[in-house]
């Protein structure tokens, strides 16, 4: 905690610059100033670590055990030097030998142990959690390879191999290791563990286990290799989210093995705390994210009758007030079901005790849409969530009262005090301390530091709504972050983009139902604008950055799409001086600390009721975006806060196509055939033009896709989406009001510190 002195750490950073040479001296016989970059990474990273075992641990009675299979934690040197306070320090002292800190920084390899929002979550959490100065840490996999690598050839997405894992890293290996049996047979588990500092505070740790057997070799093409050989594949790759049939067996390989080693460890260190068993939730709290470590639920409860003498009873009762979820989707097929036999396969031991919590749950309510074991023999993971933890709650507003209305209703009904929410959050360290150090310091500057510690401050900046001063200030630092991406872009990609152009931004997962189309739609309608002579105010840039799933045969085609249309456009002298389309390659969490301090529009357009919450949204806003979004997810609560004037809300609210849906009365043809500009915008995609820069086989599964099905709607809100944005393009150049629109958006962005989330957790979750 902050209060706690430590004498340790102190004398460290007061000898900061000698411990530096020291460690060069000794790592590579040299002076720092004779580092290269890479080198001097290795060694500002030896410092830094130990900075962090010199710090003082965030203990207590009760700790919270946040159990996910994604921390999506980016590189992690600024981020861990700015919460230990010293960057600025560590700067200064870089800076007299000719090196920069920044540059320094940039050589560490991104750790992309996540998909997307949900790991990114995670890490934001585990940030707020350790500043909060609360007993916690987060449990999962040390996967070798990260999310795969993108890379485009032939417009094409190629995934390739993203191995992150270097000789020196943030990674500690621990003596701790365990016995996990996986399909009957026995498989050591070694532990390895991170430092995570809190911003001013403890510290506390996040535990990946791993299995020593890994093989990288089992590698071949691209991320192809040999999954029948569970002791070499375990941990060696994330899956990316949406895989085929045989990838998913090993996900529940991958699952069991996190459960176990978590359910052995919360054990260990309850009995090293001496706790009572029976009495767990008083030592412990395990937040189950999304359903990847629901098995927890069943293995403790294994664990306490056979090895522990728990009955039955006693063993449901305690496990289920220890175990809290929380749902980060409403795709229900992104809900796992897991079929028994599956199960039978990889985790025996564990399906006569969920065999018995379906039974309890049957015999107890005949409603067919609870029960655990389903009349095909599938298990929904969710549903042993719900009936055998204390909490359920959704992440952000908008998605609890869906989760409690509709989605998950039946539970609802039994079950009204668990559901909560808990709207999701961003750390400030991260996605304005450290991406936009120059806002930062402007705000500090303007309104003191307060906001640092308590986000809420922020609404300070309010007072200065019409200070000319102020707002100029803000719109040239935007201009410098616009400045700097498109320099950073050029060396990345070769594509030039016009600083003084407006950037458009939609950066996430490639998915139907965030709708990238509709924005690709929007592009061929202002392309053919252009080419009819209708000139912009200014140049457009829409820039796109995401992956997607291999296994997703539209997100690819989407992706095919967005390629195809910045060929054409940057190869048309008559359009390309007013507008360019550029994809990002290997959008990543560091390619997000480039492109979101330099995003004037935020594209969140997810068809209204999907998204849960975004959490881009809310890095966007603080960075001084203007959001032109539908009323889904966090989007909701954006607008609530800066008010209608400060955000651009468009589409059908999820109400209506929550209908859509019931009554299955959305016909995408009809709005087709209805609008001359969908059609016109739509038969792009397999006109002359396009079939020429691009592929046959993905347009055309594209366009059949928009006109036969559609399923998440993209034709119905495009019109609106097109008015709207027209209004957001128009809207910028009355430079004042724009300007005005960023100050609010920033104020207000307070709420959506994840220590807001965090501290609401743990009032109403996890009491620590
Ligand atoms: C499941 C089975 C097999 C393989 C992969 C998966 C899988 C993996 C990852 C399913 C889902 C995910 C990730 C989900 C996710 O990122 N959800 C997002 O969570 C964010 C944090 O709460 C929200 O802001 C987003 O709205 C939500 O989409």
């Amino acid at each position: 905690m902050s209060t706690q002195t430590n004498l340790q750490k102190d004398v460290l950073v007061l000898n900061m610059e000698q411990q530096l040479c020291e460690i060069a001296g000794d790592m590579y016989g040299r002076k720092v100033e004779e580092l290269s970059d890479q080198e001097a990474y290795y060694v500002v990273l030896t410092l830094a670590r130990r900075l962090l075992s010199v710090s003082n641990a965030n203990v207590g009675k009760k700790k919270v055990y946040y159990i996910c299979a994604e921390f999506l934690i980016g590189k992690l040197l600024s981020n861990n030097l700015i919460n230990l306070g010293v960057y600025d320090k560590l700067e200064a002292i870089l800076e007299r030998k000719g090196k920069s800190l920044g540059a320094i920084a940039e050589a560490e390899p991104e750790p992309s142990l996540g998909n997307g929002g949900l790991g990114r979550l995670a890490a934001c959490f585990l940030d707020s959690i350790a500043t909060l100065g609360l007993p916690g840490e987060g449990i999962g996999l040390n996967y070798h390879f990260g999310l795969f690598r993108q890379v485009f050839a032939d417009k094409r997405q190629k995934a390739l191999t993203d191995d992150w894992i270097e000789e020196k890293s943030w990674l500690t290996r621990t003596d701790i290791t365990f016995d996990v049996f996986l399909g009957g047979k026995k498989f050591v588990s070694r532990l390895y563990d991170i430092d995570v500092a809190g911003y001013d505070s403890g510290v506390n740790k996040l535990r990946l286990f791993d299995i020593e057997s890994v093989d990288e070799s089992v590698v071949k093409e691209g991320i192809l290799f040999d999954r029948e050989q569970v002791a070499q594949n375990l941990t060696l790759f994330l899956y990316p989210d949406d895989s085929d049939e045989k990838g998913r067996l090993l996900r529940i390989y991958q699952q069991y093995f996190m459960v176990s080693n978590a359910a052995q460890l919360i054990l260990l260190e309850l009995k090293e705390s001496r706790c009572d068993l029976r009495a767990m939730y008083e030592y412990a709290v395990i937040q189950i994210n999304d359903t990847h470590p629901t098995l927890i639920i069943p293995e403790l409860i294994r664990i306490l009758v056979e090895e522990k003498a728990f009955t039955m009873d006693e063993a449901i009762g305690v496990v289920s007030r220890t175990c809290a979820y929380t749902n980060h989707t409403i795709l229900s097929e992104a809900l796992e079901k897991w079929p028994l036999a599956y199960l039978e396969k990889v985790t025996p031991q564990l399906v006569p005790y969920i065999k018995e919590l379906d039974k309890r749950v049957a015999q107890k309510y005949a409603d067919p849409k609870v029960q655990i074991i389903d009349e095909d023999g599938r298990v929904h993971m969710a549903h042993i969530d719900i009936h055998y933890g204390f909490s359920v709650n959704g992440v952000a507003a908008i998605h609890t009262e869906i989760l409690k209305n509709s989605e998950l209703n039946a539970f609802y009904k039994i079950y009204p005090e668990k559901f909560n929410n808990k709207t999701n959050g961003i750390t400030f360290r991260r996605w304005l301390f450290s991406c936009n150090r120059e806002l930062a310091g402007f705000l500090s500057g303007t309104i003191g530091d307060g906001f640092k510690k308590d986000a809420g401050k922020l609404e300070k900046l309010l007072n200065y709504r019409d200070s000319q001063a102020v707002m100029e200030r803000l719109s040239q630092i935007k201009q410098n972050r616009k400045r700097e991406l498109a320099d950073w872009l050029e060396r990345k990609q070769g594509v030039r983009l016009n600083p003084e152009a407006i950037f458009d931004i939609q950066i996430k997962r490639l998915h139907e139902y965030k709708r990238q189309q509709m924005n690709a739609l929007y592009i061929i309608h202002k392309y053919l604008e252009i080419k009819r002579g209708k000139k912009p105010a200014r140049p457009l840039a829409f820039i796109f950055g995401g992956k997607a799933a291999p296994a997703y045969v539209i997100a690819q085609d989407i992706i095919h799409l967005l390629l195809v249309l910045q060929e054409i456009v940057g190869n048309d002298p008559d359009v390309s001086p007013y507008m360019t389309v550029l994809m990002v390659e290997n959008y990543n969490v560091t390619c997000a600390e480039k492109l979101i301090p330099a995003c004037d529009i935020s594209e969140q357009i997810s068809l209204a009721s999907r998204e849960a919450s975004g959490t881009g949204n809310m890095k966007l806003m603080l960075n001084g975006a203007v959001t032109l979004g539908t009323a889904d997810g966090a989007n909701v609560e954006i607008r609530d806060l800066v008010g209608d004037d400060n955000i651009y809300i468009f589409g059908q609210t999820s109400q209506e196509v929550i209908d859509h849906y019931e009554k299955a009365d959305y016909v995408s043809r009809d709005y087709y055939d209805k609008s001359p500009v969908i059609r016109e915008a739509v038969d792009f995609i397999m006109g002359e033009q396009a079939l020429k820069a691009g592929h046959k086989e993905n347009l055309e599964r594209l366009y059949r896709e928009l006109l036969d099905k559609d399923w998440f709607m993209t034709l119905l809100d495009l019109e609106d989406y097109i008015a709207v944005k027209d209004r957001a393009l128009a809207d910028y150049e009355d430079r004042e009001k724009w300007k005005r629109m960023m100050l609010v958006n920033i104020a207000k962005a307070g709420y959506f510190s994840s220590d807001r989330t965090i501290a609401e957790y743990n009032r109403e979750i996890w009491k620590l």
